[in-house]
């Protein structure tokens, strides 16, 4: 053998390899969710510097520093304002949220459901493990009735949200959930939601193998994906209101809603050009853009400058 050859990632250019290994642990799926980001990037043939990702804090927040792009780590619930700001700052990016499921419908469901409301055009990625991981284990509000938690160490009674009729309810204008073992179908929902406007919500659950299993006695996470493959029902454009998820129980996935809506910059401007008029501009124009209208002036002046 070739003592020269290289084994090179296939996402070398996506994913920041020097900063491998990861911090997951084995077994854990937030690595699955990730390589389905990173594929779905490389496919969708976006430009790197249109794109950002935004994550808050937990074990999927820490997505953030090992992708190949201008990225936050923001802090605990706060990806969706922080993700919010950058795109009205800069209305031509692409901005993706990376976020846990106590991050973004714990301390961050007020962002989440007002964000979903507005139709910002954002895509939102939840990593659903049930559970707080990187704080030990404790209920978050998708934690399943009756699963054991720290906080809950009888047993959970309280409800949990069902993300997709969360989502579809405060407006969301694209709602999909997969489990981490439907890489394919995470990757091709990933690549729609980049190619479109709106508030894009995509749930994956995914095993939390050191703490949501061991707590609650599920094995390992070779053994959660047997659960998924067992248990996991494709229902594409199922009523929302159907895809509760019990204990260890069925898991409705699919692509639920995918519905055409203004998003929040096109509704603002269509209001302000009403009442402003044609010469409403969202922001001004910008340094360069000024500077390439001066050249298209020049140009059609036969190279005279027109100021
Ligand atoms: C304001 C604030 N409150 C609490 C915390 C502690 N904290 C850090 S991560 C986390 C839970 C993250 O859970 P989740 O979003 O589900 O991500 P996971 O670790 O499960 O991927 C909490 C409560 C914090 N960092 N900041
Ligand atoms: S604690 Fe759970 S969520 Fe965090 S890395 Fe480990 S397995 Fe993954
Ligand atoms: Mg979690």
């Amino acid at each position: 053998m070739n003592d020269n050859t290289e084994i090179k990632n296939p996402l070398a250019g996506v994913l920041r390899t020097e900063r491998m290994p990861h911090i997951w642990c084995p077994g854990c799926g937030i690595g699955s969710v990730v390589t389905c980001f990173a594929e779905a990037t490389k496919r969708s043939n976006i430009d790197p510097d249109k794109l950002a990702v935004v994550s808050g804090i937990g074990c999927s927040g820490r997505m953030a520093g090992y992708v190949n792009f201008d990225s936050i780590h923001s802090t605990h619930g706060r990806a969706i304002p922080v993700a919010t700001g950058l795109k009205l700052a800069n209305p031509k990016l692409k901005v993706v949220v990376f976020s846990g499921d106590g991050d973004l419908t714990g301390i961050g469901g007020n962002h989440f459901i007002h964000a979903a409301r507005r139709n910002m055009d954002l895509v939102v990625i939840c990593v659903n493990n049930f559970t707080y991981g990187m704080t030990g284990g404790q209920v978050t509000p998708t934690t399943p009735s009756s699963a054991n938690a720290s906080t809950t160490p009888y047993g959970n009674y309280e409800y949990p949200f069902s993300l997709p009729f969360l989502a579809d309810a405060a407006g969301a204008t694209y709602v999909a959930r997969w489990t981490s073992l439907h890489s394919r179908n995470i990757t091709q929902s990933i690549e729609e939601a980049l190619q479109r406007r709106g508030f894009s919500f995509i749930e994956v659950i995914t095993p939390c193998t050191t703490l949501y299993l061991r707590r609650n006695r599920l094995g390992d996470g070779v053994d959660t994906l047997q659960y998924y493959q067992n248990n996991a029902v494709i229902k594409h454009g199922i009523d929302t209101r159907e895809t509760a998820i019990g204990f260890q129980g069925q898991i409705v996935v699919g692509k639920f809603v995918d519905r055409p809506k203004p998003d929040y910059l096109e509704s603002a401007t269509r209001c302000n050009v009403k009442f402003i008029g044609d010469d409403y501009q969202l922001y001004g124009k910008t340094e360069p853009e000024k500077q390439a209208e001066e050249e298209a002036k020049k140009a059609a002046s036969g190279g005279e400058s027109a100021v």
